[in-house]
């Protein structure tokens, strides 16, 4: 088989590269002439574990090509953004889409699949990208089989998901079923789940979805925890001791392309059936505001002059700041109070960001932790002693005990209002 994978980015690449190391001819197409170049000398142009080793692989096998323009294939595999529209709903922007499909029209033979991977507003393939197709004279289901198999890997984990998750294979006729798995089927070991092509779209954004509902219930769990001066962390560790709950974790809010993203496109195509969802989104985008506020009554507290954060990645152990929470939290301090503000993050490289925790935290009067890379789990007091008061306000619960330092998290945030805010009991 040959087939063309559009848009080499943190899904399109490893798909691509997972289909040469079986045995498939695949070219890449970028738009990112830098990528291309970079992919062809053998570099990956993401941080992904295992993927460079694959990378190297799949060249070597001759197997694997990127380029920045299509050509004829077999199989045609859209892996292209989709952001927010700027508008009331931040409805779903299908402009790359669009643009990838009309691209591939004047390369299509009968027979080809198209595979749509991007995550997609609810009806997507039906109502836009199948019309595209007709228009160019093919009958969907005879002369070319459209389906909609989005994905489902998880950043950091890609290589071993992509083999062993299930996979949802949306097709708009049982032909177009038919041809995605067998595409799939390449080297997918999990089970291919036969569906309608609305149906997987829909799937896809309530798994993400449910997730970010999730999140939020969990940050106003922190939020009356604080109030109410219980500790909300214990009360997840002990609720999920119940066989059918399972809450989940607190933090400085949900980031990255997919959770803060996705839900908005199902307001968007209904929103007067979305409330829950609706106000999930604005729970977890209080965040930010709700963490800087804390760190200010804090710092005020303690007379600090210096924050330092830890971590501005969406999630632990990856380099991807989109839609990262802790980038607000950093732009928030660095706009509404006089702190100085220094960063460190042993995953990103920029300007602002110090490559040395030691000389990071060097006469700072609070550390505060926002992403929960790997490093963090295993830092000692030693590194902490440079600080002019040592005290950590840990958001993802991270940091070990540390001898002589105070630690802080979204359990016991009530223990952070030294004189800002006392508790008063329910009773008065
Ligand atoms: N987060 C919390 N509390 C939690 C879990 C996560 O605050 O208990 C935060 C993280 O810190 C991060 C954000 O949520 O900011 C999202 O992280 P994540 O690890 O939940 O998800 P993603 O965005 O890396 O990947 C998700 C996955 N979806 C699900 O688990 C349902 C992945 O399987 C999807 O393929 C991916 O979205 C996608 O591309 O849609």
């Amino acid at each position: 088989m040959k087939i063309a994978v559009i848009g080499l980015g943190y899904i399109g690449l490893p798909t691509a590269i997972m289909f040469a190391n079986h045995g498939q001819h695949v070219i890449g197409i970028d738009l990112k002439e830098d990528a291309v170049n970079m992919l062809n000398a053998g570099k990956i142009h993401i941080e992904e574990p295992g993927l460079q080793t694959e990378l190297t692989k799949a060249l070597l096998s001759g197997n694997f090509k990127a380029q920045l323009n299509l050509e004829e294939s077999d199989v045609f595999i859209v892996a292209v953004p989709t952001p927010n529209k700027a508008d009331a709903y931040l409805s779903c922007d299908l402009t790359h889409v669009v643009d990838a499909v009309s691209k591939t029209i004047p390369y299509l033979e009968k027979g080809n699949v198209i595979i749509l991977e991007s995550t997609i507003a609810p009806r997507t393939t039906e109502d836009v990208v199948k019309p595209m197709l007709e228009e160019a004279g093919f009958i969907v289901g005879q002369d070319i089989f459209l389906v909609h198999c989005p994905e489902r890997v998880l950043p950091g984990k890609i290589i071993h998901e992509l083999v062993h998750n299930n996979r949802i294979i949306g097709g708009l006729t049982p032909a177009c079923i038919e041809a995605g798995k067998q595409v799939y089927g390449v080297f997918v070991q999990g089970e291919l789940i036969e569906a309608s092509a609305g149906a997987a779209e829909l799937s896809k954004l309530m798994e993400n979805t449910f997730r970010d509902v999730n999140i939020a219930l969990a940050n106003e769990l922190a939020k009356i925890g604080d109030t109410l001066g219980i500790n909300a962390l214990e009360v997840i560790e002990m609720a999920n001791k119940h066989p059918r709950v399972n809450l989940h974790q607190p933090g400085p809010g949900v980031g990255g392309h997919c959770l803060a993203v996705d839900p908005y496109f199902i307001v968007a195509a209904t929103p007067s059936n979305t409330p829950l969802i609706q106000q999930a989104r604005a729970i977890n985008n209080s965040m930010p505001d709700f963490i800087v506020e804390k760190v200010k009554n804090f710092m005020a507290d303690i007379d600090g002059k210096k924050v330092t954060v830890f971590g501005v990645t969406y999630k632990g152990d990856v380099d991807d700041i989109r839609e990262s929470p802790a980038l607000e939290i950093v732009e928030l301090l660095e706009k509404e109070t006089a702190f100085e503000v220094s960063v460190f993050d042993p995953h990103v490289k920029a300007s602002w960001i110090d490559p040395d925790l030691e000389k990071a935290v060097a006469n700072s009067d609070l550390v505060c932790v926002l992403t929960d890379h790997s490093e963090f789990k295993t830092v000692t007091a030693e590194q902490f002693k440079g600080m002019k008061q040592q005290h950590i306000f840990d958001t993802k619960h991270v940091i070990p005990e540390l001898e002589k330092v105070a630690i802080y998290n979204m359990g016991n945030l009530y223990e952070m209002q030294k004189s800002s805010k006392k508790l008063v009991p329910i009773a008065e």
